[in-house]
């Protein structure tokens, strides 16, 4: 490499970090710098590493158009990290535009692995299979997969993208959907960032805590929706997920066109004795896409647990909005846990107070008849 930075930091080893390390990484603002300050240096040399390690490679492979623009990716990336070398931190314009870059990198990556196997094919298509090359090859990758996970996992630990979470939750929705009923409501996702508005979205939170709401409420919506429009697979109204970003809350909506639950009802999806009730309509060897185990409820608890919430507005014969509410600053998102006190054991004591408001009743009241409680 005739690059004298790749030279640079490829001499540096990378820095193992323990899993805790990862953990108490970009967890809150205060150290943001930190982390900007360890990554700006530590990315440069993981990539420089990788990029020594591929010029090893034998020349027929390092010469094909494949091998070649993943070579670019790197490099490209490698050259716009060095642009922070001497950003200081105490500008926060520095650690805004670091972020940004952070995920423009993470994209441009997206395909490497395709990318490369493209080129693997191209070889042997040219070369045929030899041993020899083939563990070369089996070594590098090995060492170049290793490091882009670990590259990943560094930019992931500082930026969770809401909006990425939502499709892939939704993609997994869809995928039982159509096993199930063999066609699946599109999605039609929309962002909102009130306090950046051309940018994405990014929160600090628990990315499977994210999925598993967000998995439960596409099962739940798209269930609605194929069930309503059974007649009409091809013509599905699609669920449509809102993402947000106020001053105050990080919100989702996720708004269904499947024909709504009465508002009678709506307690019920909540309810873990109502919902572990055998339900009539279960045909035996059936298995449903949603709505009879704890799906909701429990999510409704991860919601909770960092100061959120998840509610459910409907509108009988229409469809269904749910929203997944979370605190937008991480200062304000700490857990929210049960205490055993005088107040907790009153909810065991205490049988639920008695109604004070009247019965409905068909008829206008008999007055021949008494009305005495
Ligand atoms: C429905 C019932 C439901 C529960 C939870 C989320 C969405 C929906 N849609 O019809």
């Amino acid at each position: 490499s005739s690059n004298p930075k790749i030279e640079f930091y490829s001499r540096f080893s990378p820095s193992p970090l323990s899993i805790k390390q990862f953990l108490d990484f970009g967890r809150d603002n205060a150290c943001e710098k930190t982390s900007y300050m360890f990554l700006r240096k530590e990315l440069p040399v993981r990539l420089a590493n990788t990029m020594r390690e591929t010029n090893l490679l034998p020349d027929p492979l390092l010469g094909m158009p494949s091998v070649r623009l993943v070579q670019k990716w790197y490099m490209q990336s490698f050259v716009e990290l060095l642009e922070y070398e001497n950003r200081k931190p105490e500008d926060p314009q520095a650690l805004n535009d670091f972020l940004d870059l952070l995920i423009e990198i993470r994209n441009r990556h997206n395909d490497v692995v395709p990318t490369m196997a493209a080129g693997v094919i191209e070889y042997k298509e040219k070369f045929g299979f030899d041993p020899f090359i083939s563990s070369n090859i089996q070594y590098f990758l090995d060492r170049f997969y290793t490091n882009r996970i670990s590259f990943r996992m560094l930019i992931n630990q500082h930026t969770l993208l809401v909006a990425e979470v939502v499709t892939d939750a939704y993609d997994t929705a869809r995928m039982l959907c159509e096993k199930y009923y063999l066609a699946a409501p599109k999605l039609k996702i929309e962002e909102f960032n009130m306090k950046a508005p051309d940018k994405p979205i990014q929160a600090v939170y628990v990315p499977s805590h994210l999925f598993h709401m967000l998995f439960e409420l596409f099962k739940n919506s798209m269930r609605a929706t194929v069930e309503l429009h059974e007649d009409n697979v091809e013509g599905l109204p699609p669920v449509k997920a809102k993402v947000t970003l106020g001053k105050e809350d990080l919100s989702v909506r996720i708004s269904d066109r499947g024909g709504g639950v009465p508002l009678r009802k709506i307690d019920r999806l909540f309810n873990y004795m109502y919902s572990t009730a055998p339900t009539p309509s279960l045909e035996p060897g059936t298995v449903p896409l949603a709505g009879f185990g704890y799906g909701l409820p429990i999510s409704r608890l991860y919601a909770r647990y960092f100061q959120g919430d998840l509610k459910l507005y409907s509108m009988d014969g229409v469809g269904t909005d749910a929203v997944i509410y979370l605190k937008a600053l991480s200062s304000e998102s700490f857990e929210r846990l049960p205490v055993f006190n005088k107040s907790a054991l009153r909810h065991y004591k205490t049988s639920p107070e008695a109604d004070d408001w009247s019965n409905p009743s068909r008829e206008p009241r008999d007055a021949s008849k008494s009305n005495y409680k």
